[in-house]
């Protein structure tokens, strides 16, 4: 595989890794791994800015670690993002490309973070969603891989009467929502959190360095939450976006029909959703964004109640951006920046708190920037750059571009620009969108066809088609 590896930043690096591997040694001590993914998280959390949204534990994290504040996904959909950050490789036209990628099929050859934490002496676990399948690369973990949702047969998980009577009506799915009078456990988060738990108790008796990942299920839908966390917002603070419109001059490939939220029942087959369910779903989506970050808190604590913390590198990402009616868009599976940017947080042993990084980062940077805090060979199959230099400083010069793809549009992210192209499978070029974040930052005015700009699309067009040839080749 023939991966072209920027040296650009190799002697500042090096530095870096060589400083850190001397802290190692001095405390003679290897990091665990406490590694936590939520689902469909888009950045909707105060540390990340958000008026309204309630996330105490996440911003705790954030407040002792590094935040990054433009980190992005390089596939807006489950499986074929986690398949891509769990190898630290990159989506392409065969590869990671849909919502129920298997990694084992896709690159039978790869070898997953977590696997390659096990070969190097780590006790590795896998509770909730992690991988999209329970199954896949089985050879990442130590202990069967456990997940509430996969034991029920299905992650609907409804509590309410309502909602159980409409399956019991026959109709495959619920309502997009529910608001229960529960307990957190009730739902499958709390027990995830619960497990969690147990484990890390667990794992301090055996003493033996530990990768633990913790895959939270919500806010992705249905929205249900314990009632007490839909309580945390009056629905008069709630608002439709800004740009609850189609962007001007958006390609018809930009725009699609949320697919995923019509499964639902209520939601009508096609059209616009009723301003009334919007708002719910927005309320919806705020009530699990508070229930997940509940959990968060509950399994940090336990952490700092063991003793733990100052031994463990501390990870949460969201898999994905979400679309909460931006641009008359519901799910994630666009090309915009609210289906591509997605939360990114480290808290590592050793390094200074309450940082906060400006710099473009993409997901496939996670498992190179793992090994390194721990110490491990950095393996040749991946495609990202360790961070490492932005843990020492965050403001230090970073990556120029980050890269997304989904399914046919290949999107570059720059500080200043958001452009996608969309090619066919022979090649050819049939839409394309520009957005200029620094004039547009909610991506309403589809600048592409703009000749006074003429110069930028080439000069973007040419280095996302330089990150394409390279993936591309980049298969075997
Ligand atoms: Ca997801």
């Amino acid at each position: 595989m023939a991966i072209k590896v920027s040296f650009k930043y190799y002697p500042i690096f090096l530095f870096i890794v060589a400083g850190y591997s001397l802290y190692a040694q001095t405390r003679n001590e290897t990091p665990n791994i406490l590694f936590i993914a939520v689902d469909d998280l888009r950045p909707e959390l105060a540390c990340y800015g958000h008026p309204i949204v309630k996330s105490p534990n996440i911003d705790k994290l954030a407040e002792t670690g590094l935040i990054f504040m433009n980190a992005y996904c390089n596939v807006p959909v489950c499986g074929a993002s986690r398949a891509s950050l769990l190898t630290g490789v990159r989506p392409a036209n065969n590869r990671f490309v849909e919502y129920n990628t298997y990694a084992k099929e896709d690159m039978p050859e790869a070898v997953s973070l977590p696997e390659h934490f096990r070969k190097n002496g780590y006790h590795t676990i896998s509770n909730g969603k992690v991988f999209h399948h329970i199954d896949d690369i089985p050879e990442s973990w130590s202990e069967t891989p456990w997940n509430p949702a996969v034991a029920a047969s299905s992650y609907l998980d409804y509590q309410t009467h309502e909602n159980l009577n409409i399956l019991e009506r026959g109709i495959s799915r619920g309502l997009p929502y529910e608001s229960a009078d529960v307990d957190d456990d009730k739902y499958f988060d709390g027990q995830i959190a619960t497990k969690t738990i147990t484990d890390l108790q667990r794992l301090k008796e055996a003493g033996t360095p530990f990768f633990l990942a913790a895959g939270f299920l919500k806010p992705h839908l249905p929205f249900n939450a314990p009632e007490k966390y839909w309580n945390l917002y009056s629905q008069e603070n709630i608002h439709l976006p800004e740009n609850y419109y189609r962007p001007e001059n958006a390609p018809d490939a930009a725009i699609h029909n949320f697919g995923e939220l019509r499964g639902y029942y209520g939601v009508p087959a096609d059209g616009p959703v009723s301003n009334d369910m919007a708002i719910k779903l927005i309320h919806g989506y705020y009530a699990c964004v508070s229930y997940v970050d509940a959990q968060v808190g509950r399994v940090l604590e336990e952490l700092d109640a063991l003793g733990l913390a100052d031994n463990t590198i501390v990870i949460l990402w969201g898999d994905h951006g979400w679309q909460l009616g931006e641009h008359s868009l519901w799910c994630k599976h666009a090309n915009f920046k609210t289906s591509l940017h997605s939360p990114l947080i480290i808290r590592a042993p050793g390094f200074k708190q309450n940082q906060i990084s400006e710099a473009l980062t993409e997901f496939v940077d996670v498992f190179p920037s793992l090994c390194d805090l721990a110490g491990l060979e950095k393996l040749i199959q991946l495609q990202g750059e360790s961070f490492l230099p932005l843990l020492e400083n965050p403001d230090v010069s970073w990556k120029d571009a980050v890269f997304s793809r989904f399914p046919l549009g290949e999107s570059i992210i720059t500080a200043n620009y958001i452009y996608t192209e969309w090619i066919d499978k022979k090649g050819k070029s049939f839409a394309e969108m520009l957005y200029d974040h620094r004039i547009d930052s909610e991506e309403n005015h589809n600048i592409a066809n703009d000749p006074a700009i003429s110069e930028t699309i080439i000069n973007v067009r040419k280095r996302l088609h330089e990150n394409i040839n390279q993936v591309e080749n980049s298969i075997n």
